[in-house]
C-alpha cells in the first residue's frame, strides 16, 4: 500500500537524475573537493587534538607558528567544507529516495554509512562553527571530545563510502572518462544528464559548480582574515578582529569574566615557584629585577583566531634557575582563576627549556593588560592559545 504510493513519488525524484548537476559526474567533482577539505580538516584536528592533552613527543616549538598554521588551516578548511557539503548533498538528493530502500544486506550496509556520513558530517562541521563563535556552552556535551570522536565517525564512514563507490568514481573522475562512460551506452542511466553537452544543458552544471566555488571563496575570504594577516580587512564573519584589543591584540576572557579583577591588582600578589615542599616567591618587581628577554610570538587560538605579538618577561628558564630549579622539567601552571577549564594548563620540559617560552610582564611595547593576564602570563611558541595561561598564581615541577 505504501510502496505502491511512494513509488511515483521516488521514480519522480529519481528522474532527476538526468539533470547534469545532480549526475554521477558533479557528485564525483564535489566529493573530490569535499574529501579534500575533510582531510586536511582532519589532520589538523588531530594535531590540534593531542597537542591540547600536552604530550612531550609531540612538542614542536618550531617553528613557533606551527599552530598558528594548523589550527588556521583546521577552520578554514571546516568552513570551506560547509558549502561543499551542503552542495554535495543536493547533488545526490534523488539518490538519498532510491526505491526500494534496501536491496539486501550489503547494500542496506551501503546506505547505513551514507546516513551516518550524512549526519556525523552536518553535527560536526556545525558544532565546529559554532565552537569559533565559542558558543559550546550551547550543546550539553564536552566540545572536544566530541568533536573528536565525530571525526573518527566522519572519516571512516567516508572511507567505506569511498571504497564502495570506488567503480563510480574511477568512471567519473574525468572529463574524459565521463565521454567514454556516456558512450558506452552500458550507463545509460547514469549518463543520462551528460547527454546535456549537445542540448546545452551541461551549462547548468558549469553554473552550479561556478556558484559552489562563489559560495566557498566568499565563506572563507569573509572568515580567514582572523588568521591570515593579509586578509584581516575581509574578516567580515569571523568572532575576532586581528589588531581590536588592549595592546592591539584580540581577548579571550576578560579578567572580569575569570573573577580576578582583585587579586590579579592585590598588592601582596606573588608568583609561586613550588617544588615539592620548596617555595620561592616573586613579587612584580623582582620579576622585572630579573633578565628580560623579547620575544615575536603568536597567539593561536583553538577557535581560529590568531596573532602574532611582542613579549617581553623573564625566560621561564631563568626564573627556574633564580628559583635553583633545572630548565628542563615538567611544570603544572596555575591562575589566580578559580574556575573554568582554561585556568591551569601543564608545561612538558621542551617547552619549559626553550628560550623563547617567557614568563611575559609587556605585550607589543606596554605593561600587560589586565585582560591580557597582568601581572604576568604565559607565552610559548607553538602551542595552543588555551594552554597560553594568564593572570599566573603558581608554577609547579610536576
Ligand atoms: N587564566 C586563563 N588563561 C587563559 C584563558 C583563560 O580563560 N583563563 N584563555 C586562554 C585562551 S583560550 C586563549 S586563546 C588565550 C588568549 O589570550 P589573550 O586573551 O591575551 O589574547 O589566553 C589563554 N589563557
Ligand atoms: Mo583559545
Amino acid at each position: 500500500m505504501l510502496t505502491e504510493r511512494m513509488e511515483p513519488l521516488m521514480g519522480r525524484l529519481r528522474r532527476t537524475a538526468d539533470d547534469p548537476v545532480k549526475s554521477p559526474r558533479t557528485a564525483v567533482i564535489v566529493g573530490r573537493l569535499l574529501a579534500v577539505a575533510f582531510s586536511i580538516c582532519f589532520l589538523t584536528g588531530i594535531y590540534s587534538h593531542i597537542l591540547q592533552e600536552e604530550p612531550a613527543w609531540l612538542a614542536f616549538p618550531r617553528p613557533v607558528g606551527i599552530y598558528r598554521f594548523t589550527q588556521g588551516l583546521h577552520v578554514i578548511s571546516g568552513i570551506a567544507s560547509i558549502p561543499l557539503l551542503l552542495a554535495k548533498l543536493w547533488t545526490v538528493f534523488p539518490r538519498l529516495f532510491e526505491w526500494p530502500p534496501v536491496r539486501g544486506v550489503l547494500h542496506a550496509l551501503e546506505r547505513a554509512s551514507i546516513a551516518l556520513l550524512i549526519a556525523a558530517s552536518l553535527v560536526e562541521v556545525a558544532i565546529g562553527l559554532l565552537n569559533t563563535f565559542q558558543l559550546y556552552a550551547l550543546f550539553p556535551f564536552p566540545f572536544r571530545q566530541t568533536h573528536f570522536v565525530l571525526a573518527w565517525v566522519v572519516m571512516g564512514s567516508l572511507l567505506i563510502h569511498i571504497a564502495v563507490k570506488l567503480p563510480l568514481i574511477t568512471r567519473y573522475w574525468s572529463a574524459r572518462s565521463t565521454a567514454a562512460a556516456a558512450r558506452s551506452g552500458e550507463f545509460a542511466e547514469e549518463t543520462a544528464g551528460e547527454e546535456g553537452a549537445r542540448t546545452g544543458r551541461v551549462l547548468s552544471r558549469r553554473a552550479f559548480l561556478t556558484t559552489v566555488g562563489i559560495a566557498v571563496g566568499a565563506v572563507t575570504v569573509t572568515t580567514a582574515g582572523q588568521t591570515v594577516d593579509s586578509l584581516g580587512f575581509l574578516n567580515v564573519f569571523g568572532p575576532r578582529r586581528q589588531g581590536v584589543g588592549p595592546g592591539g591584540l584580540p581577548v579571550n576572557k576578560t579578567a572580569e569574566q575569570a573573577g580576578v579583577t582583585e587579586t590579579a591588582t592585590a598588592a601582596d600578589w606573588r608568583l609561586e615557584i613550588l617544588d615539592g615542599d620548596r617555595s620561592t616567591r616573586f613579587s612584580l618587581d623582582e620579576l622585572r629585577a630579573l633578565p628580560q628577554t623579547s620575544a615575536s610570538l603568536p597567539i593561536a587560538c583553538v577557535e581560529g583566531w590568531s596573532q602574532m605579538a611582542d613579549w617581553r618577561g623573564v625566560r621561564m628558564s631563568d626564573l627556574l634557575a633564580a628559583a635553583g630549579i633545572p630548565a628542563a622539567s615538567d611544570l603544572m601552571i596555575r591562575s589566580l582563576q578559580e574556575r573554568g577549564s582554561s585556568r591551569m594548563s601543564e608545561m612538558p620540559a621542551p617547552y619549559t627549556a626553550d628560550p623563547l617560552t617567557l614568563v611575559a610582564l609587556e605585550l607589543n611595547g606596554a605593561e600587560l593588560d589586565i585582560d591580557h593576564g597582568y601581572p604576568a602570563r604565559i607565552i610559548a611558541p607553538g602551542r595552543p592559545g588555551a594552554l597560553q595561561t594568564k593572570w599566573l598564581a603558581t608554577i609547579e615541577v610536576a
